[in-house]
Parts: structure tokens; sequence; C-alpha cells
């Protein structure tokens, strides 16, 4: 049973994208002049910087004009499945401000769609130090897990950051839909657009080839285009607001997706729902009881189900549900010490061969007595690593003469456990 369990897990933490990509744009959708919030927008031909009165006022980077017309998704019509893609918008300071600058907070309006709502995003802050107009080197500098709590397509919800500007130099801010990295969704459009007043400064960036965008490395990915290159116009509803002075505004509340669950963030028709609980329940995994690491208090307890695992904390759970429980003696990692969180469960794979480590030696891995290896617990692990030792944890040995993935051909290392998770339906991608 409990190998079972395992077995979804393993499709929980190795699924895998397929969709094809294009931009897909959503119908029309008109905005209420009515709305509160909105009577107040401060339209700025510039489109870059809005400054209220007081000299101790927020500044608010802003290129909309606060009503959208249009959405915007990515993914393929033909499978209807959405993929993931970074909306950012390329904004510059300008001459007259005090520096350091306080990055206190995003602010993005998201379509009106219910389902929406409690989907994982990535929060993304980058530095172009050349200022050139091109995102593809700038840096990232901030990043946070959040959740879409509000989608009624006429309220910014608004995202604590931090972050320090102690120069003039361009900013991209967006976010990654995040939820969408691994999993097919149902295509949805995610990013409303004020097409009012094209700028030329809103971006999206994906990975159209295979998988998830690389949000550390921008010019690693394929497809980076203004929304103009892309054959649309606007400006995407995502603001910015900085501060040199102590930030006053309140993170919007995040609701819990499930409250009452074992978990608030692993609900009822979660794809992972059942194996979560069940290897909780195996004290296999756990979850957290306060906030932080819950995002809110309301959260608590939760799972973070869309967080990467460490090296060491697979370790634990292949050991676990693999049934290893026999005692162990000695050292092979240098960065593993006996009494260290996961050591016997390491010691464990270790012992049979499973997992192996790196040679010491490298920059911050210094030689120690015996020249042990560094085993780097506290790094994610890739699915390759992870095929392997769960297929070889598993005792699979089965023959694997096709090619199920186009980026999996026989030569690869990992060929074989991959075919071997497949064949019993673990993983796919
Ligand atoms: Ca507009
Ligand atoms: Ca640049």
């Amino acid at each position: 049973m409990l190998r079972k369990i395992l077995y979804i897990a393993f499709a929980f933490l190795l699924f895998g994208a397929g969709v094809g990509a294009f931009i897909q744009k959503g119908s029309a959708q008109r905005l209420d002049d009515d709305v509160a919030i909105f009577r107040q927008a401060r339209a700025d031909t510039e489109g870059k910087t809005t400054q209220a009165q007081s000299p101790d006022a927020p500044l608010e980077f802003r290129l909309d004009d606060g009503g959208y017309e249009a959405v915007l998704g990515r993914g393929s019509a033909n499978f209807d499945t959405a993929a993931p893609a970074i909306w950012l918008n390329h904004l510059t300071i300008p001459n007259n401000v005090p520096y350091p600058l306080t990055l206190s907070e995003i602010r993005i309006l998201f379509p009106p769609l219910n389902d929406l709502i409690g989907n994982e995003i990535k929060i993304l802050l980058y530095v172009d130090h050349d200022s050139d107009g091109n995102p593809a080197n700038a840096q990232l500098v901030y990043q946070a897990t959040g959740t879409i709590a509000i989608a009624d397509g006429g309220t910014f919800q608004a995202f604590p950051i931090s972050g320090v500007l102690y120069t003039r130099e361009d900013i991209y801010v967006g976010w990654e839909d995040k939820w969408a990295d691994g999993e097919q969704h149902p295509l949805q459009s995610v990013a409303a657009l004020d097409e009012t007043q094209w700028q030329g400064r809103s971006w999206i960036v994906a990975n159209t080839q295979c998988c998830a965008p690389d949000i550390n490395n921008l010019a690693a990915n394929n497809y980076r285009k203004t929304i103009e290159q892309a054959g649309f116009g606007g400006n995407l509803m995502i603001r910015l607001e900085v501060d040199s002075y102590t930030p006053t505004s309140t993170p919007t509340p995040v609701l819990p997706r499930c409250p009452g669950e074992t978990f608030t963030d692993v609900c009822p028709g979660d794809f992972f729902y059942e194996p979560v609980l069940a290897l909780n329940e195996a004290s296999i995994v756990s979850g957290y009881t306060s906030s932080p690491p819950c995002i809110t208090a309301a959260q608590v307890p939760c799972f973070l189900p869309a967080n990467n695992v460490t090296r060491g904390q697979t370790s634990k759970i292949i050991s676990l549900a693999a049934g290893f429980n026999e005692p162990v003696s000695g050292q092979v990692f240098e960065d593993v010490p006996v009494g260290s969180t996961f050591y016997a469960y390491i010691q464990r794979l270790a012992g049979r061969g499973f997992i192996g480590g790196y040679a010491c030696g490298g920059p911050g891995e210094p030689c120690g007595a015996g020249n042990k290896p560094y085993f780097r617990p506290t790094t994610n692990l890739t699915r390759g690593q992870l095929a392997k030792i769960a297929a070889q944890s598993f005792g699979y040995s089965d023959p694997t003469p096709i090619q199920t993935f186009e980026d999996v051909p026989p030569s690869s290392t990992f060929h074989n456990y991959i075919e071997q998770l497949v064949l019993r339906e673990i993983i796919n991608g």
C-alpha cells in the first residue's frame, strides 16, 4: 500500500508539461467606469509614474490606465490546456527620485475568472543593469510565492515584496503563472490587458520548447517578446509601489483554499490530494503549523505543495517508503554528519549505491578527513535524478526498449529509470 501511495506521490513530484504554445487572447471585457477604485485613477500619458502630493507618499509605477480591454493567456487551443509564462512590465525610474528606493509592493489585477483563485504564482522582480530595454540579461533580485486571492477584474491584489534600488536602473516586475508549470490545466486567460495606450513595455517570457520558463535566466527562454511583438498591443495590469519610507500598505489577506482540511492548501480535487494525505498519515511527509512558512495565520496548517523538494528531503521520503530501516554507521558524505536531520536516510540509500555525491575540493566544499564527497542535501533534485533513485529503490529492472519522451533518448543517463516509472504510470510528460 505504501508503495502505491508513493507512486502516486511521484506523479506529483515528476509530472511534466507537454503543451504546445502560443498566445491566446480572451474575449474583450470592459470594466464598469463607475467602479470606485478606478474613479481616482490618475491617467498618466507618460505611463511610468504617478506621485501623490505628500513628500512621504510612495511612488506608484504603472503602465495601465486602470481599465482593461482584453485578457491574455498562453497555451494550446488544440488540447485546451494552459502553459506557464512570465508576465512582466518594464518600468523606468524617473530622474528626480531619491535613492535608495525601497521596493515595497507589487499589485496585479487578475481577470475575473474564478478558477484563477487559489492558483500559485511567483512574484518576480528583475533589475536590468544595462537598462537597454531588453530583459534578456536582467538579474532576478526578488522572488516569492503568492496565491491569487482576488480575480474580480476590478481589484488590484497587493503582494508585499522586499528590495532596494541604490541607483537608477530599469526594473522588470511581474509574475509567473506557476500553477501551470507541470500539470496540464484548462486554458485560462491569466493576464488583464489595458489596450488604451500601447507603450511597448509589457513583456511575455516563456519556454515554448519544453517546460516551465527559467526565471533565473531570462535569456534561456526562447520566447521573449513585448505584447506588441506578440501581435497584440497594450499594457499588462501590473504595478509597482516604491517608497523611501516604511511601507504603510497592508497586504491583502489571502484566504485558504480549503479551510478545515488536513492542510488548507491540499484540497479535494487536487491531483496530489490523496497521496499527500496518505504520506502524511504514514509519517513520511508532514506539513507546517505556523505562519510563516504558511502564507498567513488563516492558512495554518499548510503543506505548500508547490515548493521544491531538496535532495535531503527526497532521501527521507524514498528511504521510508521503500521500507529501508537498518541501522547505519560511518559517515559517507562530508556535509551529512552523524546526527544531522537526514543522516540515516541518506546513509541507507548511499549504502545501496542508489545515490552519490560530489567530489570535495570545489568552492565552499573543502576536503576533510578521508576526502569524503559532498551530498548537498539542501539543493534541489532534478527530475532525472529523482527517477533514478525511485526506480532503484523500488527494485525495478525491466528492459526499456521504448522511448516515450522526446528529450529522454535511450542514450540518456536516466532513460531506463524514467521508462520504468512510465511503465507503471507513476510519471508522465
Ligand atoms: Ca484601458
Ligand atoms: Ca538588458
